[in-house]
């Protein structure tokens, strides 16, 4: 019997594993694939929401039923204290002489193997299937490869796959915000997610506010903001939930009239500029940290600032502003603007030159359409240009 092994944590199990098992299977001809979730994983992700292995072995066990070849695994689930790969792997070898071993991993975990405790004794259990997915470092994965074979004469073969861009992490974010996850994993493990309460957070009833207050793209658009905010958040080190909290509100003005903006604008005591006159529009940024403060409670400093620039960004913006100006205009759901392949990249490897590039489009596209210019878009624009340098 051939066996795949593909040990992972399952928080959730995706299509993404699945599909990975499956291609194991059909090109190395495996008997059977064995999904086996750990117990406690050693090297923990900080900030994850604790999942129980019972609930992650749970999902499995519910998503495994569409291929009759797929069987749950539950030895590290129920040896808690035997969580390295090499003893469970040498375990199985004892349990099931007559079954030859596959393990499956990442392409991640093939270069960060030598940390694993004991490699050589790992290797010497298993021909080690290393997930490659096209068009990624494939020189620098034949090399590793055959580094590691000579090193520990390792069995290693690679898997081919096809590029699907699917992790438990983005997930996790998705079903927090309460974005759709329904491409990403089986309806069986979504149902059980939803049963069970797990990974949903609560904002305090302010995420139900916002959708009353929202038409249903705007809502959209938000929640999309919401999840770019975390991810830029969580690439610059910066405050997550901040992120979530200023991404939620930052348009929760929008849905007013201009009248009606200017109204309570200056009900408010926010003095309206007369740009922000001819342009009403713009309003929603101020009127809608007002709101924040007054209607949701916040009294976050930085999250009332993220909403007030958010339209014309400002000199010396904080890192919060920035997430949310950059998120705001590169969220899954935009699609009209110039030049958003390159910004979505940029954003992620220099927040301040996709600050820069949006600012330039956004003002080319204000002076194309004849529109008044915010005396403080231009301001942020020169200043950031300046500073580039
Ligand atoms: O509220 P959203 O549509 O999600 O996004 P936003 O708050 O950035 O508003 C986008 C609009 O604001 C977009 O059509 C460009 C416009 N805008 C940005 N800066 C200025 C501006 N409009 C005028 N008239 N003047 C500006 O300086
Ligand atoms: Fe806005
Ligand atoms: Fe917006």
């Amino acid at each position: 019997m051939k066996i795949g092994i593909m040990g992972g944590t399952f928080n959730p199990i995706h299509n993404g594993h699945l599909m990975l098992g499956k291609y194991a299977k059909d090109l190395f001809g495996l008997d059977e694939v064995w999904f086996m979730p750990n117990g406690n994983p050693p090297h923990k992700e900080k900030n994850s929401i604790e999942i129980s292995a019972e609930h992650r072995a749970e999902m499995v066990k519910r998503a495994i039923v569409c291929d009759k070849d797929f069987v749950l695994q539950m030895y590290e689930v129920q040896n808690t204290n035997t969580n390295y790969s090499y003893l469970t792997m040498e375990y199985f070898k004892e349990k099931y002489p007559q079954c030859e071993f596959y393990f499956i991993v990442g392409a991640d975990s093939l270069f960060n193997i030598e940390k694993w405790k004991c490699p050589d004794r790992l290797f010497q259990t298993s021909i080690m299937l290393a997930a490659y997915r096209d068009g990624k470092n494939e020189a620098e994965m034949m090399e590793q490869i055959s580094y590691l074979k000579n090193k520990y004469q390792a069995d290693i073969r690679l898997l081919q796959t096809p590029n699907v861009d699917i992790s438990s992490s983005d997930i996790r974010l998705k079903l927090k915000i309460g974005m759709s996850v329904e491409d990403e994993i089986p309806n069986s493990v979504l149902d059980y997610i939803k049963a069970k309460n797990l990974y949903s957070v609560e904002f305090d009833g302010m995420r139900e506010k916002v959708k009353e207050h929202q038409s249903g793209s705007r809502f959209e658009h938000t929640l999309g903001v919401m999840y770019t905010a975390a991810k830029l958040a969580t690439c610059y080190r910066d405050d997550v939930q901040k992120a979530l909290i200023a991404g939620l509100l930052h348009d929760c003005a929008k849905g007013y009239s201009s009248d009606d903006k200017i109204k309570l604008c200056e009900e408010f005591g926010i003095k309206v500029l007369d740009c922000e006159r001819k342009n009403p529009e713009l309003l929603h940024a101020k009127l809608g940290a007002h709101l924040a403060k007054a209607e949701y409670h916040i009294e976050d400093k930085e999250i009332l600032d993220a909403i007030y620039y958010h339209t014309t960004g400002r000199p010396e913006m904080t890192m919060l502003d920035k997430i949310i100006y950059v998120a705001d205009y590169i969220e899954p759901n935009r699609n009209q603007a110039p030049h958003l392949d390159t910004i979505r990249l940029l954003a992620y490897e220099d927040i301040d030159k996709a600050l820069i590039e949006i600012l330039k489009d956004t003002l080319d596209y204000l002076n194309q359409t004849n529109k008044t210019i915010d005396v403080m878009t231009e301001k942020t624009y020169q200043y950031y240009n300046q500073e580039e340098k």
